[in-house]
């Protein structure tokens, strides 16, 4: 899935929780997560 967002300089993270189908389990408890960091191009 791609997304596009205007977001201010920081540090963000993203997370998935679509569920496992056969556990239920989320993605981000199964490492599915990223941060990242949003800097102002000069
Ligand atoms: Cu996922």
């Amino acid at each position: 899935m791609w997304m596009s967002l205007m977001l201010e300089a920081g540090t963000y993270s993203a997370l998935c929780f679509f569920p496992e189908p056969e556990t239920g389990m989320p993605h981000a408890a199964m490492d599915m997560y990223m941060v990242f960091t949003v800097e102002v191009a000069e």
